[in-house]
């Protein structure tokens, strides 16, 4: 299987594309050897956002974080301030890369956000299995469900798929 990687693009001054070595690699002062301590109740070895970006150099006029999954067409954009600095990347666990069944291999963590549909920014923006995080001036491309129903229709299809795997 071809190593999955982690692209920063859209208004940065250097576009990257990450490995999960690339992911370790990043300065010890950014690295989080246990998200339960930002995040309760979740387990790994993640990474800053405001370390990532760093590598990728936002520009100024950057004021949208969209966090793309390809892997099932799920995408969330969100105020780069709102979660610059808190968010997270989960790529490790019990030194293995993270399974899917948890998200992996990459996953986005926010800690303390608010519940499904209530805010801008909330739980459904955690994404799993990320590919790429795009930043843009303006809101970009979302698709997290909009009403109680949708999400309500999203979770029973995640828990029919995890019960099959
Ligand atoms: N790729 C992807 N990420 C996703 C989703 C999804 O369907 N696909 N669902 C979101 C929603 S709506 C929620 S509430 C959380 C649930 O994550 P959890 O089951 O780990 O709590 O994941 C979010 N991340
Ligand atoms: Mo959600």
């Amino acid at each position: 299987m071809q190593e999955t990687r982690l692209t920063i693009d859209g208004l940065v001054e250097k576009p990257l594309t990450l490995s999960m070595t690339d992911l370790a690699a990043i300065a010890h002062q950014f690295q989080v050897p246990d998200v339960s301590v930002l995040v309760p109740g979740r387990r790994g070895r993640g990474v800053m956002l405001h370390g990532l970006l760093e590598q990728a150099a936002p520009h100024a006029s950057a004021a949208y974080i969209t966090l793309h999954s390809t892997t099932d067409d799920f995408h969330a954009s969100v105020p780069l301030s709102a979660v610059r600095e808190t968010g997270v990347l989960v790529y490790e666990v019990d030194g293995q890369p993270l399974p899917a069944s948890t998200g992996g291999p990459f996953r986005f963590l926010l800690p303390d956000v608010a519940a499904c549909h209530t805010a801008e920014v909330d739980e459904c923006a955690n994404v799993k299995f990320v590919d790429r995080l795009e930043l843009t001036g303006t809101r970009g491309f979302d698709n997290r469900p909009s009403t109680k129903r949708e999400h309500e229709r999203l979770h029973a299809a995640q828990q029919q798929s995890q019960q099959q795997q």
